[in-house]
């Protein structure tokens, strides 16, 4: 059985969860519990707090874990990212108050500086050539400057909502993180078997995050205009309708690329658009 690690409640835990869940992998939730086993897959999941999760993985108390890069890198624990999760970006940054005059990274020259990441922080000024105080505190780094612990901050920013209602702007970015997948870096054959029977499944689920189904009608004689818009996995399935010289086209489109590619082929004389979220997409 493999164990995974992951937060037990905070920004982390609900899309953990559902990433396992999407993967087919089945378990009973209770708020109360520490750890469950799951019904139809090798897998036991710990319930943690993120920071205490690199640790536990790199002294093999749990095989994987799911967590911020942020707190792995700052953590220092030896471990080894498998695959980004594509959750919970976000960015370290610092951020000064919204009045101060500010130029470059080196104004925080002799500077104290409020962060939870005193080793991001340190790194990060160190490559700058930045020598400032850090004050480590573990909450509420916001406020700092506001209450005179510091002329500045390093946080974590999503929205940027927090530094401008505490009257701070973002001026400069430390670190980009997201959620990913670490693993204990001596596993036993065994158990990168299981591992790799999840990646398998967390892949598949991530690509078709990614990806739309797309269905339309088009005349035979706008097929091939439309097709060659449309890139897929392999080529689009053509099916021919009922009404005479009119066929219905499938495929694959990129979320990204989509209202692009909706309006060419519009343009292009398709009808009937549906658009659908595909749930697994294994290549
Ligand atoms: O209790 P435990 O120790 O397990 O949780 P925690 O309170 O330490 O962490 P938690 O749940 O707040 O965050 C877990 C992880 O989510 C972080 O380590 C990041 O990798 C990631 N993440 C993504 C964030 C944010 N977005 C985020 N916005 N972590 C924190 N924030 C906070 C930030 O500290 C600041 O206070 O949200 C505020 C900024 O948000 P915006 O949207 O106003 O910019
Ligand atoms: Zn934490």
């Amino acid at each position: 059985m493999l164990r995974l690690a992951i937060q037990k409640s905070g920004r982390l835990s609900e899309d953990s969860l559902k990433l396992i869940r999407e993967c087919g992998i089945s378990f009973i939730t209770s708020s109360l519990k520490l750890k469950t086993e799951s019904t139809n897959f090798p897998l036991e999941i710990l319930y943690l707090r993120d920071d205490d999760i690199p640790g536990y993985v790199a002294d093999g108390v749990a095989d994987i874990g799911i967590v911020g890069q942020n707190v792995l890198v700052e953590e220092g624990k030896q471990a080894l990212t498998v695959e980004k999760l594509g959750f919970s970006k976000c960015r370290l940054s610092l951020a000064v108050p919204k009045s101060d005059q500010y130029e470059s990274v080196q104004d925080l020259n002799g500077k104290n500086i409020a962060t939870s990441y005193p080793n991001l922080l340190q790194a990060y000024l160190n490559e700058q050539g930045v020598e400032a105080h850090i004050h480590t505190i573990s909450g509420s780094v916001e406020i700092a400057p506001s209450i005179g612990l510091a002329e500045a901050i390093c946080d974590i920013v999503s929205s940027g909502s927090t530094l401008i209602s505490n009257g701070l702007k973002e001026v400069e970015r430390v670190f980009k993180s997201e959620a990913v997948l670490i693993a204990n870096d001596t596993l036993s054959e065994e158990k990168r078997r299981i591992l790799d029977k999840l990646l398998f499944r967390i892949q598949a689920v991530q690509r078709a995050q990614k990806k739309k189904y797309i269905l339309l009608n088009a005349p035979n004689d706008k097929l091939q205009e439309i097709s060659d818009l449309l890139p897929s996995i392999k080529s689009p399935t053509i099916l021919p309708l009922a009404e005479h010289g009119w066929s219905s086209l499938h495929s694959v489109v990129n979320e990204d690329d989509f209202w692009e590619i909706i309006e060419k082929i519009k343009d292009a004389g398709a009808q009937g658009i549906l658009v659908i979220p595909i749930e697994k997409m294994i290549v």
